[in-house]
């Protein structure tokens, strides 16, 4: 069956490691610029809790720090920006493309983004977030051993991808160590210029 044509759609990757503060600022920018926030990880934990076929061995995966195939999270990412295509101002990938191919793929398939906001935050800090996040989050994934290949998964998959959009004067980069308020000023900086 044909797909729904989404080219036309405003779309901003937001990437950095592990606990750079993603979804913490992915939800200021919804409150305050009204895009709709997608975050992979948010939609493959649903998936994996809704005990769909899909959803199956996904939390293995999640539980190494590896990635879970591409065509998972391209399917799920799809069908969430089709059902709000029409009445969205435009959608906040958060936590993707996380390798090189995700990234073309979405661009075949879907559309180009206007821009990759990246949250650049060394290793102790992104560690000792998440370390705070496992005392309440109940996450497979916040632990020390985990997170540690988190982190590797990042810097060898996913910087490469940071590098590509960064050749093509795509990349927004956001330092981003200090408190969620200081960075969301920063963040308001680059909405702010933005055209959409
Ligand atoms: P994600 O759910 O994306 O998890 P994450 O990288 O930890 O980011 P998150 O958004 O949750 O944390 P945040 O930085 O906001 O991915 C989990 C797993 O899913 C992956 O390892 C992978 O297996 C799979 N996956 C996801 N997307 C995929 C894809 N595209 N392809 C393949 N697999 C995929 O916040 C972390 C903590 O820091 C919070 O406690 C927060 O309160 C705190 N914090 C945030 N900002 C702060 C600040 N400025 N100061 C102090 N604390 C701050």
């Amino acid at each position: 069956q044909a797909s729904t044509d989404l080219s036309s759609v405003n779309v901003v990757f937001v990437v950095g490691g592990p606990g750079s503060g993603k979804g913490t600022q992915c939800e200021r920018i919804v409150e305050k610029y009204g895009f709709t926030h997608l975050s992979t990880g948010d939609l493959l934990r649903a998936e994996v809790q809704a005990g769909t076929p899909r959803g199956k061995n996904l939390v293995e995966i999640m539980q190494k720090g590896e990635l879970v195939p591409l065509d998972v999270v391209l399917e799920l990412l799809r069908e969430n920006i089709t059902a709000k295509a029409s009445s969205s101002k435009g959608f906040l990938i958060d936590g993707y493309p996380r390798e090189m191919d995700q990234g073309i793929k979405f661009e075949e398939q879907i559309t180009t983004p206007k821009c990759v906001l990246y949250f650049d935050v060394s290793d102790d800090t992104m560690t000792k977030r998440l370390l705070g996040r496992a005392q309440t989050s109940g996450r497979v994934d916040d632990n020390e051993e985990t997170i540690k290949q988190r982190l590797k998964t990042f810097h060898d998959v996913t910087t490469p991808v940071i590098d590509y959009y960064s050749k093509n004067n795509m990349v927004q980069r956001v330092p981003a160590e200090s408190s969620a308020d200081e960075v969301f000023q920063q963040v308001q900086k680059v909405f702010d210029s933005m055209s959409l």
